[in-house]
């Protein structure tokens, strides 16, 4: 039987960082000397293969274009390897695998993030079982065809959907959830799959890589006292095309007359507005309370139960494919990759 071969993407992140012994700062540092940290990676039953960005990143520098690089490099090593792991930071990690759930249509493999909340060499590290139980999940096969066909985020014990996760902990090794899909897998003396939470890709399509995206939006956290004119100056940035609301409760805002005039001015000029929740869990429902029937009726659309990681993520590539109004409502507001219920 053929082993599987699994390529491990190395981006940046605590997991290879070192301490600057002058400063006490950590900074990225480079990977070969990562591997040499994991002897008990060659006990794995695959066979694993390596690339590196050429200057590996502390994850808050991560963009777009970063998200291009890692899309290419899975699909240029797509036929030769069963699955992806990607060394990633924790702190926009949630971001770059919602990107990726989206870039990487009909994806019929394994693609796990995973990092640390403190680097491979040091001694209570959190990286080694997050790396060594990511490779193994990728490596996963029933019949000789992978268990996992999608985008997932493994960080301690827990494997979860990558576009339904948010990074709330910057301390505990627990530092991710997912509050709005069950845990597609769980770690303990077995590995155990929830196999009905997986998503099932359509058979026999091709995997198709989605390279452009549009980062002209921007993100609105509401706040009571929120005012007028920053609300103005933020819509009136040039170029502007879609706006994330992340707004109170079950997608509720103001209903002042200022504030729903102005979010209807700018619907009207074709910037898309997408309402999604404050709260870390639960889904908007405009209609359900007097302060969000307006929205409805306007024509903001539903983020429903997406985390805003996604809804950012999802932004950017649907203002890349230049749909209709209508269209563009109907894509964001159904599922694409799993990213909403
Ligand atoms: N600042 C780091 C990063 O996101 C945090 C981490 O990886 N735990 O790159």
């Amino acid at each position: 039987m053929k082993i599987p071969n699994i390529l491990l993407i190395y981006t940046g992140g605590t997991i290879g960082m070192i301490k600057d012994p002058e400063t006490g700062v950590l900074r990225s540092f480079d990977f070969d000397n990562l591997l040499d940290k994991i002897p008990e990676l060659k006990l794995l039953a695959c066979s694993i293969e390596a690339i590196s960005f050429d200057e590996p990143i502390d994850s808050s520098n991560m963009n777009p274009n970063y998200w291009i690089q890692i899309a290419e490099i899975i699909e240029q090593n797509y036929s030769t390897f069963d699955g992806f792991v990607i060394l990633h930071g924790s702190d926009t990690m949630s971001y770059t695998a919602s990107a990726l759930s989206f870039m990487l249509e009909n994806l019929g493999k394994p693609v796990i993030f995973t990092g640390s909340q403190l680097p491979i060499g040091d001694l209570r590290t959190d990286a080694k079982e997050n790396l060594i139980t990511s490779i193994q999940i990728a490596s996963l096969q029933e019949k000789e065809q992978p268990i996992i066909k999608e985008v997932c985020l493994y960080f301690e014990y827990k494997l979860y959907r990558g576009n339904r996760t948010t990074k709330i902990n910057a301390e505990h090794f627990e530092a991710f959830a997912s509050l709005n899909y069950p845990d597609l897998a769980e770690s303990g003396v077995h590995l155990k799959v929830n196999k009905e939470y997986l998503l099932i890709p359509k058979t026999g399509k091709k995997l198709k890589v989605h390279n452009t995206l549009n980062n002209n939006i921007a993100i609105i956290k509401l706040f009571p006292g929120i005012s007028e004119n920053i609300m103005r100056s933020i819509f009136s940035t040039p170029n502007l095309e879609g706006v994330i609301l992340e707004t109170y409760g079950a997608g509720n805002t103001t209903n002042r007359a200022w504030f729903i005039d102005m979010l209807k001015e700018y619907i009207d000029k074709g910037i898309h507005i997408i309402n999604v929740t404050q709260c870390s869990g639960g889904s908007v429902i405009m209609g359900q309370y007097e302060t969000s029937t307006q929205l409805k009726d306007i024509g903001v659309i539903s983020g429903g139960d997406m985390t805003t990681e996604a809804a950012i993520a999802k932004l950017m590539y649907l203002l890349s494919k230049n749909l209709s109004t209508l269209k563009f409502k109907e894509h964001f507001e159904n599922s694409l990759r799993g990213e909403i219920s």
